[in-house]
């Protein structure tokens, strides 16, 4: 009787196809075809160790990927993620040394500020600028809920948050996302573009989304009567279609803006205000912490930059506990 050689079959490559990730969860991801069929995926095991960037997610909402087919079955495999454009990190929670990634290939990243319920404080919103400014994303700063403003001083307030922003060059749009005659400055800041939404938990990322197209339908959630903060409703990364040429990544809130390690040196560079004005201190390394003529502590002084986003950079250089919701 001969013997069967034992060589393996040769195996057929399979066919990849590529695709847009608009979902993650942990270990599934949704990826739209050209066609607009979305496959759910799995990750190729290797996809998870990516030794440059030691990230707990491998596939973010917005990364071009390819992908295989499972047999038999209508899901897939992601095997590889296309380069991207650009990306947003922050450092995991639960593992000092890994970062997460928000999401990949956007246009825009856009703040959800709120001045209560919940309260937002300086230094997140600030850290989350200084992120995007570090990616070279451009931002917006949306104040959502100004319907809750009512005394002279909530109303004085806002128009300080707002200038202050303003005055540093970042679109500031205020807004209550109960309010249909919001809608069509909110479009404006949407259309023609890949926007994240980035802010606490109850800031109103979702309702802003249901205001602009409430055939999605967003699942929002009042905010806790106990600690005026928002419960954690959207727990998974999705990108909705708005406009035929707009699509905006609703998120869970985001409770501490973790920076990924940042040269001390670099930190003033993502503070636009502070780069404008560094070649005019006296020593070309300044820190702009403790040194006499120094640019920037001259004009927190006289008012030119204001003294929370000085703090909040002086916070970062010393490598101070980054500042949750508050
Ligand atoms: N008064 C007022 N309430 C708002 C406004 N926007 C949102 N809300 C309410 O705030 C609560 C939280 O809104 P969500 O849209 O769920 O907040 P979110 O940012 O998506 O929260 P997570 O999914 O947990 O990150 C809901 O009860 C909304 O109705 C607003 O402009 N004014
Ligand atoms: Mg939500
Ligand atoms: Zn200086």
């Amino acid at each position: 009787m001969s013997k069967k050689k034992n060589t393996p079959e040769k195996a057929v490559p399979a066919v990849e196809f590529k695709g847009l990730v608009t979902r993650t969860t942990g270990t599934f991801c949704s990826v739209k075809d050209a066609e607009g069929k979305i496959t759910e995926c799995t990750f190729k095991g290797k996809l998870r160790i990516d030794k440059d960037l030691r990230s707990t997610n491998p596939v973010a909402v917005g990364d071009e990927v390819k992908f295989v087919m499972n047999e038999k079955e209508d899901t897939g495999v992601v095997v590889s993620v296309l380069p991207r454009k650009n990306y947003i990190l922050r450092k995991a929670i639960a593992h000092a040394r890994k970062v997460h990634i928000l999401c990949a290939n956007v246009d825009q990243v856009v703040l959800i500020y709120t001045l209560k319920s919940p309260r937002t404080s300086a230094g997140f919103a600030n850290r989350f600028l200084m992120i995007a400014e570090a990616y070279s994303i451009p931002v917006v700063i949306i104040i959502n809920k100004i319907d809750l403003l009512t005394t002279e001083e909530e109303l004085e307030y806002l128009q300080e948050v707002k200038s202050e922003y303003e005055s540093i060059a970042y679109p500031v749009y205020c807004v209550s996302a109960l309010d249909s005659g919001y809608k069509e400055t909110l479009m404006k800041v949407f259309e023609g573009k890949i926007s994240f939404l980035g802010g606490h938990s109850g800031s109103g990322k979702s309702s802003i989304l249901n205001l602009l197209r409430p055939d999605l339908n967003i699942r929002t959630q009042v905010i806790s009567n106990y600690n005026d903060k928002g419960m954690h409703t959207t727990t998974f990364t999705e990108m909705h279609p708005l406009l035929d040429d707009a699509y905006v990544i609703d998120a869970p809130g985001i409770k501490e803006m973790g920076l990924v390690d940042f040269d001390k040196n670099e930190i003033a560079h993502y503070f636009p205000e502070m780069r404008n004005r560094m070649h005019l201190c006296k020593f070309n390394n300044c820190t702009h912490i403790h040194e006499p003529n120094c640019a920037i502590i001259d004009a927190v002084k006289n008012g030119e930059i204001p003294f929370s986003r000085y703090d909040s950079y002086v916070k970062i250089f010393l490598n101070q506990e980054s500042e949750q919701e508050e």
